[in-house]
Formats: C-alpha cells, structure tokens, sequence
C-alpha cells in the first residue's frame, strides 16, 4: 500500500479506580491513537506508552515527536508499505519501541481490514477465547487488597496478579492466600522495585505457590535476575527487560527467566511479540500477554495475540470495565472467566466515532509529501 496519511489522536479517559503501582499513581490514562488512511481504508494502532517516563523511557508527548518528525516521514515518504517492511523501514532509528508498534499496529490493521481478514487469522490463533486475568494496584491497606480481590474473583477473573514494591510485598501476598486459600492463582509484579540485597523477601514470597514473579530487579540487568532465579523457587518472569526477540533470547540463555511477560508495544510491534513466542515455545518457556491499560483497540488485539498455542498462562487481559466506564470500542467482555477473541476484519473493532470524540483531547496530522 501507499500510505495517505496518518493523524495523531490523544484520548484521556479517566480510571474506574486509580491504579498504583511501584512507580506511580495513575487516575487517568492518556493515550495515543495512530490512525493510518490509505485510500478508502482505514487502520488504527494504540500506543502504550504512559504519560511519563516512569514504566519505560518512552512516555506520551516523547511518541509524537518521534513521530511527527521522523517515524511519520519515513513510512509516508515510503514507495510501499506493508506491515511486514514497517520495522525494516524504521530500523534506522534507535529505539522508540513503543511508537514503531504503535504505526506498525495501525497499517497492519489497514490491511487486515482491506483483505478481510481477522487479526487471530492472520496470526495462526489456535483459541476462541483466552482466559482473563486481571492486575491489581497496591490498595491503601490489606483490607481493601482483600475486599477489592475478592471483587475480581466475584467477577470470574481466572488469575489474580498484584503489584508489589518493598513493604508491600510479603503480607499483602499472605492476607490473599488466608482469604482466598492456596488454590487461586496468584502471582506478584514489582515493576524493578528491588535489588538482589531483597533476597529474603523473594524467598519469603517462596512459601505462598506463586505463579511467578514479575521483573523483580533492575529493567537493564539480565545478569542478576538470573542470580535472583538461582537463589529462590518461584519463577522469575520478565516484563520491562523484555524489549527484543534478542533480548528475550539473552534472557532464556542466561536463565534469567522460566516466563515471559509479552507485551506488543514494549518490543516494537506484534510481528516482534509473534517472534518471541516462537522463540520461547522452541525453548520451552511459558509465555503469557501484557496489558498496559489499553482501550478496546489495544485489548482486543492483545486477545488475538495470547491465542496463540504458546500463551498457555492467563494474560493481563481483562474487560474494559475493570479500567473504563465506558470504552471507545464496543466494550471488551469478561464471560466465564474468558476474554473473546476478535473475529471480524482487522486488528479490533473500529472505534465509536461519537465515544472517541468525547475522550480526544489533541489531534495532528500529516500527509504524504
Ligand atoms: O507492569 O504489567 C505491568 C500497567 C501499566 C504499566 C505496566 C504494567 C501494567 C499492568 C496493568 O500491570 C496490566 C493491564 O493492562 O491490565
Ligand atoms: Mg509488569
């Protein structure tokens, strides 16, 4: 395709709750839609980098820049453009994941969509559904952790993560086992709020039977989780130092993680998340399907990725209403524990014009030149 044009939208949709975690406080989410037009067709791509720096370098206002003056440029300056060429395209500038996935997302969509196709077809999904677990923020006490669970557990979540950060770590983690007993699955993301000298903490957390802890330690040492992963029995699972198939493949080598957080945005785009399934299916690593507070765009393309047969642990996939009241797609639905897998053309339903308008706060566009 020759791309047309692509426009910038922010959204700004406020929280049901607000959602803490080792880094921060968030009460709304700011979000950039990529909207990509090639004649009559349309494709969209969210972006899941935060307002601020605080999860990953990338944050929001960064994103446009580097779009708006570089990436935009090259792929509408571009003779031809296909969602498989985006990342070769891009490769010459460093970094930016979060916005390469973000375009990458929104042209392959176009195209999806102009052949009909559904993303979990394009992709090889092999499930109709996958099941739905849901991310916890540190609470204000453990009496709310354990009521505000509990919710979520009302709710048919299969899998319950919390996020933890040092003196929120083992009690919260032993409130829920007394409450809820040994048999829900559970497990803990720190979000790099520890070091190795928390050693002790990590083999307390040993006793509860997590599923894995999530990125632990510092996002650039690979090294040291593999120390930590030597010195305790629960998985250790990486999420932030995850950025790269290459990475990933650091990663298994050095035995510095039994699991896999994959999330699109964080690695440069779906083609590369598909990639790093592949490799730790062949490697034997379970791997499972990220959020970042996504809208009904970036949710329901999440859903088509963890039906792959390697996603074979509970996502960050929840329904739409455990973030937003109302959703600029139609709403992403939790039933009997299951997210539903998107079957229609492109990568997610298209969103609700009226919806979108009333939560879009800026808009930019450019053209081909
Ligand atoms: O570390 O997985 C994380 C949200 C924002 C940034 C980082 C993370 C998260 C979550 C929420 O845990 C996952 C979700 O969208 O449900
Ligand atoms: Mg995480």
């Amino acid at each position: 395709m020759r791309l047309d044009g692509l426009e910038l939208r922010v959204v700004r949709m406020p929280l049901v709750a607000p959602f803490t975690t080792s880094f921060g406080t968030e009460t709304v989410r700011e979000a950039l839609l990529v909207h990509a037009v090639s004649g009559d067709d349309e494709g969209w791509g969210e972006c899941v980098a935060m307002a601020g720096p605080l999860y990953s370098s990338e944050y929001l206002d960064g994103v446009i820049d580097v779009i708006t003056r570089f990436l935009g440029p090259m792929l509408l300056g571009a003779a031809t453009v296909t969602a498989e060429t985006v990342g070769a395209l891009l490769e010459p500038v460093v970094g930016h994941r979060m916005a390469k996935a973000a375009l990458e997302a929104a042209v392959l969509d176009l195209q999806l969509r102009r052949a009909g196709v559904s993303f979990a077809a394009y992709l090889g999904a092999t499930r109709d559904r996958v099941p739905s677990g849901v991310s916890v923020g540190i609470q204000p006490s453990i009496d709310d952790l354990v009521e505000v669970v509990g919710g979520y557990l009302d709710r048919g979540y299969v899998r319950i993560k919390i996020k933890i950060r040092p003196g929120w770590d083992v009690a919260p983690v032993r409130a829920l086992r007394e409450a809820f007993g040994p048999g829900i699955p559970l497990q803990v993301d720190a979000n790099s709020a520890f070091t190795l000298a928390d050693a002790a903490v990590f083999r307390q957390l040993d006793e509860f039977g997590l599923l894995l802890i999530e990125q632990p330690l510092y996002e650039d040492d690979i090294r040291l989780h593999a120390e930590l992963a030597r010195m305790i029995s629960t998985p250790v699972c990486l999420d932030e130092s995850i950025v790269s198939a290459r990475a990933a493949a650091d990663a298994i080598a050095l035995g510095a993680a039994s699991v896999l957080n994959i999330k699109a945005g964080r690695v440069g785009g779906y083609l590369e998340a598909r990639r790093i399934h592949d490799l730790a299916v062949a490697n034997g690593v379970a791997v499972w399907c990220g959020g970042m507070l996504e809208t009904g765009i970036g949710r329901s393309a999440n859903a088509a990725l963890a039906a792959l047969p390697g996603f074979t642990l509970p996502g960050d996939i929840s329904a739409s209403d455990r973030f937003y009241e109302t959703d600029i797609t139609p709403p992403v639905l939790i039933e009997d524990g299951h997210v539903a897998v998107p079957q229609g053309p492109g990568m997610s339903p298209l969103p609700i014009p009226e919806l979108l308008d009333a939560v879009t706060v800026r808009t930019s566009r450019s053209t081909r030149p």
